[in-house]
């Protein structure tokens, strides 16, 4: 790995937020590809963090701090993955389901899709079933991209899928499912449209969404 890249990782583990900033930028000045800087310095990372986490070596604080240093990072990056968006590809809704704070994922999936020229209205984390379903209908979505980190919120994305079948709005919107402890045959059974394991098969996965 680039040195830098390892700086970038290194810098996310240490929840030094300055350094991560200042990396990011250097590597970005040494014309380093986007995509490398944001796979193998900072998501690399973020895996790390939770396999230390599981460990018992890392705990909240820690995981915490390290991904306050990735989004700023992130924002950094974002300039260069976003790049033009003349015309609308899709309305896209998305959030992160009930009862579930983590957000890096799905923030990370609208800057890929807001690249590929989707319109995007981010909820951001712990979002109901009643709000994803007010917004489609106010917005006329094409797409509701939803995230879920953990085992225990994964049933909220189902109860979503319900409260937008109960509103009459399942058949005028496709929906979208990911986070890491997701799986296609989970996304089949809850009976989403599609499932994507990571941000840019997010993106071929939207674009076949609204063919
Ligand atoms: C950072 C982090 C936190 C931060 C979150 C900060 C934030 N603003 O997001 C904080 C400290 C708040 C946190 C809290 C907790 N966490 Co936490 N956390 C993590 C960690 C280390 C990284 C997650 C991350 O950001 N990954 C990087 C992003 C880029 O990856 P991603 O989210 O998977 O997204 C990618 C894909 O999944 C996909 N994708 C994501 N969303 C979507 C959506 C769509 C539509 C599509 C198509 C694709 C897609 O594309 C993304 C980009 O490639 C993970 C470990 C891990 N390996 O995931 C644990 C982890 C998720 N946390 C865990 C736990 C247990 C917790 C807590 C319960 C801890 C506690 N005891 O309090 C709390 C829960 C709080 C809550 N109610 O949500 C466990 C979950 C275990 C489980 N099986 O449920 C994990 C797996 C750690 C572990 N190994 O044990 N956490």
């Amino acid at each position: 790995m680039e040195s830098i890249l390892e700086e970038i990782f290194q810098g996310i583990i240490e929840g030094d937020e300055p350094t991560t900033v200042k990396k990011v930028q250097a590597a970005i000045e040494e014309g380093l590809d986007p995509n490398a800087i944001l796979n193998q310095g900072m998501v690399a990372a973020m895996e790390e963090i939770g396999k230390l986490f599981e460990a018992g070596d890392f705990f909240v604080p820690e995981m915490l701090v390290a991904s306050r240093a990735m989004q700023a990072g992130m924002a950094k990056l974002k300039p260069l993955l976003v790049e033009s968006d003349f015309k609308a590809a899709g309305k896209v809704v998305a959030g992160t389901v009930q009862g579930d704070l983590h957000d890096i994922g799905i923030h990370l999936v609208c800057m890929m899709l807001e690249g590929a020229a989707f319109e995007i209205i981010n909820l951001g984390s712990d979002v109901g079933p009643k709000e994803f379903v007010e917004t489609v209908r106010e917005t006329g979505a094409d797409i509701v991209a939803m995230s879920a980190l953990l085992t225990t919120t994964m049933p909220n994305m189902k109860l979503t899928i319900d409260a937008l079948t109960e509103a009459g709005l399942r058949d005028s919107v496709k929906v979208m499912v990911g986070g890491a402890p997701l799986t296609d045959k989970y996304a089949r059974e809850i009976g989403a449209d599609g499932y994507a394991p990571d941000a840019s098969r997010t993106v071929a996965l939207a674009k076949s969404l609204v063919a």
